[in-house]
């Protein structure tokens, strides 16, 4: 049998087609408790695979009569830590290895030379989110491996990583898997299929084209996307896709927008649309794998192979896993990424701005912040920089005697949530950057590398970048030092170009450091530090290509007045661009345009860069440098550059409101005391922090927020109410509740054989913060118990969540129920069925 990737790679370019929905497909069984092996497994469909493996054959049997090229083993929520929830963790192993055995006894029976049949293997995205702290990378990642290793034993074709909703869950699946082949010995093709909310992003909130950007050095083959909506919603993902993606792309959309019809959910494209719908898509767009998700039946998959089968797709370029050096994506250039979005490498008529105050070692107040371990404080000084318009966020907590990598992990993980900004990873120990890129659900830059111990640590750097898909800052430096001469920085970095690119690392992903150092001492051998980096500037340039180059330019300036420094760094940064570098580690609020220094100063500062003293019979007659200190002598920074408005400025109204948007809890405090002086708490609370967050769910709800910002501020929110309670003596109730800020009280719960609560717990955090009471039952909740509680607690309303598609029938069962129970108040059913 032909391979699948050879297939895929065929000159006839065919149309792959995966099966249909399995849970869908499953519950049409009519399955009950006993086929689960008892009411406790009820609803963990991966237990089928050993307790009516039957079944599973006949859903697999049903999508290969239909014709499908692809079927996917029933493993979609088979990690440990999925069924950790039915107390089945220590099957992880065997049940993979088993519905891989299953579905691959079906393909080889239908398979013949015509027509191979291949079996992939599914892994889902757990119950938990990495980027909100729900699960380490690390016990993902064993997760992954661990499911990888069973879905191998059983001889899977390839792996199908789906349904995800968050960035770092994929880095964890994909290192899990790799994990795996490196155990085995063995390899298979990769396909990730990610899920985009009908807000348009990924739950966390990562649009298509950082999507695009974290993967793109993952060594995979195919990138679509999956669930959530049908064909049409995922129209402009798929363009963009097509035309910037450098994988084959696929598209297994649900059968539309679920709807609700008398109380059950409802997928109402037939077969005949969905093939309409996808034939734009392989026609025009060059889609390659098409397939069904929710929804989807075999007359739909025999819809899509009749499509499949007809049209020829439009001709993409597409890059295969061994052409990484040398394909650049498509239309999208190199970009880092936040988990919300790109930044691009190349930025028009400016340089890459990264912001350098967030460093323990350059900074004495981040040094303090850190060492009383004040998060907020840092993440104040990360978004002050994000005020003054970085690109990107240098992020070093180098700092003697504390715990480096605890600290890494602490600050980025609440960076990446708090901050939409691109990180460079910034220590000496590939450890600590380590730390961070286990938590940073984007693609960083790890700054730095290079050859001062020799290769050993040079190339260390080097894999975490290959292995978390990372660009690379390269310092010119190697076993004799620092290079000082432009000869020798060149020479380093050309021994890194080949290095880097034999390893894997394309140029695209190099940054070089040809070292900013001071020119500010008057040491005789220092003199010439400025012209040298600029002239190796150059040389990179010409000689390196496709690299790009930074600086930490406030280096040069070290022991200056504050003053004379903007000056001087504004001017050698200006330089070094126009040299042609493209990137620079600085404080953006304290660069000026050359336009504001004037002539006198320029030529100063440029004599001093360039070492263009002049000497009478062997004595120093003019000396820029000394220049440059009388020049400023007196000047204050303040009067060098100019600051915008902050929070501070505006009314207190205005201000508490913006705390809640901002999700910033600096200040907070200060601001809530004044807000006391003119207004009681409950009127605080209910009037502009309340209208805070209708304006947090205003921009949510039309995509301009993302989740972990929403949840920033529901934090925030939560701690203005801290405050204010002591204020509020009299209106607490006998149970320590506040009465009167308790808009309502609400009952919810994740319904019988449901495990999937993430959502659910979303809406409980949200009311919470919006003045509302919540009890929380928790998941697989039967009917009993949420019926006891109502009776218990008397909620003014009850809700009742679950993921999957069967879960609306537990509703529709419920509803029943309360009305036998005469309970009377309304009900609210929610999730992503
Ligand atoms: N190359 C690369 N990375 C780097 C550097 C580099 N990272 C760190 C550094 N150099 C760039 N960042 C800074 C940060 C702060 C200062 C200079 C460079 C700085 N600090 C004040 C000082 O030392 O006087 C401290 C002021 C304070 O305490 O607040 O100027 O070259 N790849």
């Amino acid at each position: 049998m032909v391979g699948f990737l050879e297939r895929l790679h065929s000159p006839e370019r065919p149309v792959l087609v995966f099966d249909g929905a399995t849970g869908t497909s499953l519950q049409q069984m009519e399955l009950t408790a006993v086929d689960f092996g008892g009411s406790a497994l009820e609803g963990c469909n991966e237990i089928l695979v050993r307790t009516r493996p039957d079944v599973v054959r006949a859903v697999h049997k049903q999508f290969l009569d239909a014709g499908c090229d692809v079927i996917e083993t029933n493993t979609f929520g088979s990690t440990s830590l999925v069924l950790a929830e039915y107390d089945l963790e220590n099957e992880a192993f065997e049940l993979n290895r088993q519905a891989a055995l299953i579905a691959r006894e079906m393909a080889d029976q239908y398979t013949t030379d015509q027509h191979p049949r291949y079996v992939a293997g599914s892994m889902g995205p757990t119950t938990k989110l990495p980027s909100l702290g729900h699960v380490s990378f690390d016990v993902m990642k064993a997760c992954f491996t661990e499911q990888a290793l069973g879905l191998l034993a059983g001889n899977v074709d390839l792996f199908i990583i789906e349904t995800c909703q968050d960035v770092l869950q994929i880095k964890a699946a994909l290192t899990g898997v790799e994990e795996a082949f490196s155990q085995t010995g063995e390899r298979r093709p990769l396909m990730v299929s990610v899920t985009m909310e009908t807000t348009g992003t990924m739950l966390v909130g990562s649009d298509i084209a950082a999507v695009v950007a974290i993967l793109e050095p993952f060594p995979i083959d195919i990138l679509g996307l999956n669930c959530a909506t049908g064909p049409e919603q995922m129209k402009e993902h798929m363009r963009y896709l097509s035309s910037c993606s450098p994988f084959v792309v696929s598209c297994i959309p649900n059968a539309g927008l679920p709807e609700n019809i008398g109380g059950v959910a409802h997928y109402r494209l037939t077969p005949i649309e969905m093939k309409m719908a996808l034939h734009h898509f392989i026609e025009d767009l060059g889609i390659q794998v098409i397939g069904g998700c929710c929804g989807t039946t075999p007359a739909h998959i025999s819809a899509l192979v009749e499509v499949a089968r007809e049209l020829k797709p439009a001709l993409r370029e597409v890059r295969q896993p061994h052409q990484y050096l040398e394909r650049p994506l498509l239309k999208a250039e190199s970009a880092a990424a936040s988990l919300y979005g790109t930044t691009s490498y190349e930025q028009e008529n400016s340089f890459l701005i990264i912001g350098e105050r967030l460093n323990a070692s350059g900074s004495k107040k981040v040094r303090d912040l850190l060492n009383e371990e004040n998060w907020d404080g840092l993440i104040g000084v990360a978004r002050s920089q994000v005020k003054e318009n970085a690109h990107i966020l240098d992020v070093n907590v180098d700092y003697v005697g504390r715990n480096g990598e605890a600290d890494m992990h602490e600050l980025v993980s609440r960076l990446v949530t708090n901050v939409n900004l691109p990180l460079m990873l910034d220590s000496t120990e590939w450890q600590k950057m380590e730390a961070g890129l286990k938590v940073a659900g984007g693609k960083c830059l790890l700054n730095s590398t290079n050859y001062e111990d020799g290769n050993e640590r040079f190339f260390k750097v080097l894999e975490l970048a290959r292995t978390y898909g990372a660009g690379v800052v390269i310092g010119t430096i190697d076993e004799e030092g620092m290079a000082r001469s432009a000869e020798r920085k060149f020479a380093i970095a050309q021994r890194a170009y080949r290095d880097a690119l034999e390893f894997g690392i394309p140029a695209r992903e190099i940054f070089y450091d040809p070292l900013a150092l001071p020119i500010s001492t008057g040491i005789e051998e220092d003199r010439r530090n400025g012209c040298e980096t600029i002239a190796a500037i150059k040389r990179i340039r010409d000689d390196l290509p496709g690299t790009h180059v930074v600086l930490g330019v406030s280096n040069i300036s070290f022991g200056l007045s504050a003053a004379s420094r903007i000056v001087l760094n504004s001017i050698f940064l200006h330089d070094c661009c126009s040299a042609g570098m493209d990137a620079a580690i600085v404080s953006p609020a304290k660069i000026l345009p050359l336009s504001k220094i004037s002539e006198e100063h320029q030529q100063v500062c440029r004599d001093l860069i360039n070492d263009k003293r002049r000497f009478e019979n062997g004595l120093c007659v003019y000396d820029p440098l000394t220049t440059l200190t009388s020049l400023f002598e007196g000047v204050s920074a303040k009067e060098a550059r100019a600051s915008g408005p902050s929070l501070a400025d505006l009314p207190v109204e205005e201000r508490l409101k913006q705390h809640i948007i901002d999700g910033e809890r600096i200040g907070l405090e200060q601001a809530l005391a004044d807000g006391l002086q003119n207004y009681k708490p409950l009127e605080i609370v209910n009037t502009f922090l309340l209208d805070g967050m209708k304006v947090v769910g205003e921009l949510f709800g039309s995509g301009q927020m993302q989740l972990p910002f929403v949840l920033q501020s529901a934090e925030t929110m939560k701690s203005a109410v801290a405050f204010l309670e002591p204020h509020m003596e009299k209106v607490i109730g006998a149970d320590g509740k506040l009465e009167s800020s308790a808009k309502a009280k609400l009952l919810i719960a994740t319904v019988k054989g449901d495990v999937h609560d993430i959502g659910k717990n979303l809406v409980d955090i949200i009311l919470t913060n919006n003045g509302y009471e919540v009890i929380n039952l928790g998941i697989k909740q039967s009917v009993e118990s949420i019926i006891e509680a109502q009776k218990m607690h008397g909620a003014d309303c009850i809700a009742m969540s679950g993921l999957l598609v069967k879960s609306t029938a537990f509703m529709k069962d419920n509803l029943d129920a309360f009305n036998q129970a005469d309970i009377d108040v309304p009900v609210i059913l929610g999730g992503a069925a």
